[in-house]
């Protein structure tokens, strides 16, 4: 893949946040000390994994996370984003415990602990089709910002409620498996109220500084042609307007209130609640075309004949392991139209994941991407974007949900039979890359 090595990565703002990001469920392990989650039911039923794997070890950071803090602080990194464990924080003081440590030994090793407060693992005999979901969830957040709120100061609600929408509930490939199509609708408002509902919690329990991650990245049609157009806006609208809309305008997208179950116009005063900032997860652009009447198995998901678009490959740029497309300008291009969208109603914005899969630990193919995402993040600086923080996804290569082990996103290798950890080559690029961005005297 060509790369800009030759040249150093511009310097970004000062006070920039640089980090790196992981999921509970997909590092963890040590599922047995701690209550089930959808995630454990679902890789139970033979087939949902590729692999066959579960995440009951994963890279059993419960029991190693001081290694991994290690490797935080060799990074250089400002931050860690890494998500609670709702399941295991259920099982009594020593989930609570576990998490208390590991944010004292980041906050002692110079790292600031930017916890997610939901990243797919729902407890098991929760639902969020059922509105009540989202109360209980603002319980939990009370909790929890009253445990650890002394040390940790930022703090994101959700992560990509989207795809647990769409991949959980609308098509089936993740957990908890619901095919529903349309009618997982009621899912993505229920989450939505519970993020609104845990920015309040959060701010009485006096925090200042709340965001979210959701995943955006820009549609492209097929073509210039009417039913290639409409189909495209309309998987925009899915991806980009959704929840979005609701977040920063207190208002859903023409036509889709009217899908929302519940009192929509009082639940989406508690879901505007404003934003410290917003976070964004990007990966590729999707191109987007009229439905061609069959099945589309695309990036690892089946996607059923009923939908009213397809997605479609895009030629002419290299594909990372998983068959995704490398598109930095794509970064630049969904910031500022993101800004131009939104305007003055867009808080300052961080990109809490962006990576891909690859094998290997000399992996000069993940240096290429992050070097060209990273550029390419600067040029929407340079554009007026005001972007605040930056996160590698992710830390470790990890339990890949439905694909399981099989995709490597990590900067630090994973051997899943000796656990041993190994940095790649993209590890020492970023650290010198941190380097390099530390404020001259
Ligand atoms: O591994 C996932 C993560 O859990 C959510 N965002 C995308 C990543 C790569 O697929």
């Amino acid at each position: 893949m060509a790369t800009d090595a030759g040249n150093p990565i511009p310097r970004f703002p000062a006070g920039f946040l640089w980090g790196v990001s992981t999921s509970a469920h997909q590092i963890e392990g040590a599922a047995d000390e701690r209550e089930p989650s959808v995630w454990d039911a679902f890789t139970a039923e033979p087939g949902r994994v590729k692999d066959g794997s579960t995440a009951a070890v994963a890279c059993d950071h419960v029991h190693r996370h001081r290694e991994d803090v290690a490797l935080l602080a060799g990074l250089g990194v400002d931050a860690y984003r890494f998500s609670l464990s709702w399941p295991r924080l259920r099982s009594g003081k020593k989930g609570l415990d576990f998490y208390d440590r590991l944010v004292d030994d980041l906050c002692a090793a110079g790292v600031r602990p930017v916890p997610t407060l939901f990243h797919w693992d729902l407890p098991a005999d929760l639902d969020w089709l059922e509105r009540d979901t989202a109360e209980r969830f603002a319980e939990h957040v009370s909790l929890v910002a009253g445990r650890l709120g002394d040390r940790v100061t930022k703090w994101i609600t959700l992560n990509e409620p989207a795809e647990h929408t769409l991949l959980g509930h609308a098509l089936g490939v993740h957990a908890p498996g619901g095919k529903l199509l349309f009618d997982a609708l009621p899912v993505a408002h229920h989450q939505l109220l519970a993020h609104g509902l845990a920015v309040r919690a959060l701010r009485a329990s006096g925090a200042a500084d709340i965001g979210i991650a959701n995943s955006h990245g820009p549609t492209w049609a097929a073509s210039t042609e009417a039913a290639d157009v409409e189909a495209a806006e309309f998987y925009d609208l899915l991806l980009n307007r959704l929840f979005a809309d609701p977040l920063l305008l207190g208002r859903y997208p023409d036509g889709i209130g009217e899908l929302m179950p519940g009192d929509v116009e009082a639940d989406l005063k508690v879901i505007a609640e404003p934003l410290d900032w917003y976070g964004i997860n990007y990966y590729a652009p999707t191109r987007v075309g009229a439905p061609q009447g069959a099945e589309i198995e695309f990036g690892g998901v089946t996607m059923p004949a009923e939908l009213p678009f397809s997605v479609r490959e895009i030629e002419g740029h290299p594909v990372t392991d998983f068959g995704w497309p490398v598109v930095p300008e794509g970064l630049t291009e969904l910031l500022t139209a993101f800004r131009d969208r939104y305007g003055d109603r867009l808080p300052p914005v961080v990109i809490t994941e962006n990576g891909c899969s690859y094998p290997g630990v000399d992996d000069q193919d993940r240096i290429a991407y992050l070097d060209g995402h990273v550029r390419a993040l600067h040029r929407a600086v340079e554009a007026g974007v005001d972007v605040r923080g930056y996160f590698v996804w992710s830390l470790l290569d990890n339990f890949e949900w439905a694909e399981g082990y099989a995709r490597r996103f990590g900067l630090v290798h994973v051997d899943f039979g000796t656990l041993e950890r190994t940095p790649k080559a993209s590890y020492h690029w970023y650290r010198e890359l941190l380097r390099a961005q530390e404020p001259t005297a």
